[in-house]
């Protein structure tokens, strides 16, 4: 391999990849972004014109995507519609983009014979109670609870049956959920850290008990990474860091971190249908392939990411009015 296609690579997990490619290995890099309210140019700010070209466009159009096929060698699929709260307020762009979107770049690989890999989610599987002992394995049922992961189960799916009929060179990845910089501020810890610098309470939704299992974004870029380079052909592997925490935590360390009392937070309306519990076993990832994740303190990868939204205010100022007036509507 010596140049990779990366779909939503001004994203904030998949231009975290692409930094971390470019930084650990010789691979170049196109990355076909349609540029959407979560895509951001400044986010591949300082990475070399020789090594990564950035193409404007849509993973759904399939001349485009057939056109970019003889200058790569692999497909790593991150573009996607990724918010939950969107989903439930417009779920059209979901379908478009998770569902035929993976479709039109699987049908890319199979023409040219091309590798790709799948970037997923744990919520295809949908949630766990509080106390259950188990977490989510790559043997888990699929039973996504909103547009959202419905549509990210569609399109592993689809994945799935391209490598049975038609011999597509694929791998799938589901991973829990991410922090770190460059993060769009609607999502939950962004939200929190740039709310405390404009001066307003952080918000949670309900009481706060929802858990989530928390990965550096930095660790899911080399397990992709890992992924890509090692693993078998048809296979899925869940990708997760032992980070299980609830939101009420979150957002108290967040404050602490911050200088501020830790329960000054606000409660908001609860999402429809919150998934309760998200957590991982990557124990087949380790033990398959070696990998381990690095960022094992969550409050040092916290104070990292937080001093990242002090200094780069530039980059999220103009994300976060539109932002907020869209919570301000649903009482969140
Ligand atoms: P993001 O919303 O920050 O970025 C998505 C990127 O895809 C943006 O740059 C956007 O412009 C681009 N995009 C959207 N529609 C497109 C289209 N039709 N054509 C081309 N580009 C398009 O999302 P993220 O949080 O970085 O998530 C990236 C991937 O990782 C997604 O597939 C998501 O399901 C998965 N994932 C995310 C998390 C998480 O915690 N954020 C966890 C597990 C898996
Ligand atoms: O203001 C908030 N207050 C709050 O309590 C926001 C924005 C969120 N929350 C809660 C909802 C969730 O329980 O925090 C938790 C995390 O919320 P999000 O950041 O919206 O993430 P989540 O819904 O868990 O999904 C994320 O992880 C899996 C990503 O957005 C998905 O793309 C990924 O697949």
């Amino acid at each position: 391999m010596s140049t990779l296609l990366v779909t939503g690579g001004a994203g904030f997990i998949g231009s975290n990849f692409v930094h971390y490619v470019v930084a650990n290995t010789d691979y170049d890099v196109i990355v076909l972004d349609k540029l959407t309210y979560a895509g951001n140019r400044a986010s591949l700010d300082g990475l070399p014109e020789a090594r990564v070209r950035l193409v404007e466009g849509d993973i759904a159009d399939a001349a485009l995507v057939d056109s970019l096929m003889p200058e790569v060698d692999a497909i790593v699929h991150y573009a996607a519609e990724s918010h939950n709260d969107n989903s439930l307020n417009d779920p059209s762009p979901f379908v478009t983009t998770n569902v035929i979107g993976t479709f039109t770049l699987l049908e890319a690989a199979r023409r040219h014979g091309k590798r790709i890999h799948h970037i997923s989610t744990d919520e295809v599987y949908g949630d766990l109670e509080l106390d259950d002992p188990n977490r989510f394995t790559e043997h888990t049922p699929y039973n996504p609870s909103s547009p959202y992961s419905s549509t990210k189960a569609g399109s592993d799916l689809l994945v799935r049956a391209w490598v049975r009929s038609f011999g597509v060179e694929a791998t799938i990845s589901n991973c829990s959920n991410n922090y770190g910089p460059r993060q769009h501020v609607e999502k939950f810890i962004p939200r929190q850290i740039t709310n405390l610098i404009d001066g307003v309470h952080p918000k949670l939704y309900g009481a706060g008990l929802n858990v989530r299992d928390w990965i550096h974004a930095d660790d899911h870029s080399s397990a992709v990474l890992t992924i890509l380079e090692k693993g078998r052909i048809g296979e899925t592997y869940l990708i997760g860091a032992d980070g299980e925490k609830n939101n009420k935590e979150v957002v108290e360390l967040i404050l602490t971190l911050m200088g501020e009392a830790p329960d000054s937070y606000e409660h908001v309306n609860d999402r429809p249908g919150h998934d309760l519990r998200y957590a991982i076993d990557s124990t087949k990832l380790r033990e398959e392939l070696g990998w381990a994740p690095r960022f094992s303190d969550f409050e040092s990868g916290l104070k990292d990411t937080i001093a990242w939204y002090r200094e780069n205010e530039a980059w999220w100022r103009p994300q976060k009015a539109e932002t907020e007036a869209k919570y301000a509507r649903s009482g969140q």
